[in-house]
């Protein structure tokens, strides 16, 4: 059985090898509200192109795993009434009930493996959650699996982000820093945690994921690329909404795959849309840099072969 299919576009890009960017979907079904999700979805994929590479978002419609959609397939994901909300593990519900959804950072990095693409922008990857007893995102069990570059903004700032950095440090995720040492946090610049090491450009973050590669992992490697400043929230201004946020949480007993969309839409209403801005911005920064990065890889890969 075919495992996907793709649009011309993508189909051509992979036949040929050149740079393409893997873009998810959950940011659209369940992170962020309409209108702003379609909007967000052209507008990252302009941003990819712009840079020089092809995008792919990557979803499920009709059971169907889709790498790549047309404009009337992202709109009608976009639209969706009741979608699933896609991690590694629903793949086969959604595939038995021909069921539409948005792909989660793991679920998107388990199409990236089947497609054969290595980039990947996101805004957040999940992690471990705080004060609960045990929910652990499992974008970090993929990230410890799969070896591709995944460009996020650092995790979600409603995680429990200094056991999130331990997980990826157990299962060897090097965690680079995009011109900072520090691992930024989503809303926020800085987390007051340290990256695993640091990159100022595209091409030193290829040369350090080949060498991962080369050195005999099979992670992913994390690059963590901090929200544009002009449009960042001080740490300060953020912690009292997420933490009210998350003892809302906690108070209306939301468990499992909810506790995230129910979060951020809470702290959007809670920090009067700013947090909403950051997100936009940074998913949209996240876009380009995956893109320089894939043009990047592509250049090198060519070096090698000749
Ligand atoms: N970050 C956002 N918005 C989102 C997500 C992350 O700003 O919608 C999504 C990503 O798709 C991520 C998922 O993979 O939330 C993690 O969910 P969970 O914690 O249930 O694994
Ligand atoms: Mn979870």
């Amino acid at each position: 059985m075919k495992r996907f299919v793709s649009t011309q576009e993508v189909k051509q890009a992979l036949k040929g090898n050149a740079p393409l960017v893997a873009l998810e979907s959950t940011v659209l079904t369940h992170g962020l509200p309409r209108p702003q999700n379609l909007q967000l979805a052209r507008d990252m994929e302009r941003a990819v192109r712009e840079e020089g590479a092809t995008p792919a978002t990557i979803g499920f419609l009709d059971g169907v795993l889709h790498v790549g959609m047309t404009s009337a397939e992202l709109e009608r994901l976009a639209n969706e009434k009741d979608p699933y909300k896609v991690g590694p593990r629903d793949f086969a519900t959604v595939i038995t009930k021909q069921a539409c959804g948005g792909t989660t950072v793991a679920g998107t990095m388990l199409a990236c493996k089947h497609a054969g693409i290595q980039v990947f922008a996101t805004g957040g990857i999940g992690g471990v959650h705080r004060d609960a007893p045990f929910d652990v995102s499992a974008d970090l069990q993929a990230l410890a699996s799969i070896p591709m570059i995944v460009v996020c903004a650092g995790a979600k700032a409603i995680l429990d982000l200094p056991a999130t950095l331990e997980y990826l440090e157990t299962m060897s995720v090097p965690v680079v820093g995009y011109q900072t040492k520090r691992f930024p946090a989503f809303y926020s610049r800085e987390s007051g945690l340290d990256v695993s090491a640091r990159a100022d450009s595209a091409e030193e973050i290829v040369a350090l994921a080949q060498a991962h590669w080369e050195a005999g992992l099979q992670s992913a490697v994390l690059v963590a690329n901090p929200v544009p400043e002009a449009e960042a929230v001080p740490r300060s201004e953020m912690e009292p909404v997420i933490g009210k946020a998350v003892r809302e949480a906690q108070e209306k007993g939301i468990h499992g795959k909810e506790v995230t969309p129910y979060l951020l839409q809470r702290i959007a209403e809670l920090s009067g849309g700013k947090s909403m801005r950051a997100n936009l911005a940074l998913l949209l920064n996240n876009a380009r840099l995956a893109a320089q990065i894939a043009r990047a890889l592509h250049h090198n890969a060519r070096r090698r072969i000749v």
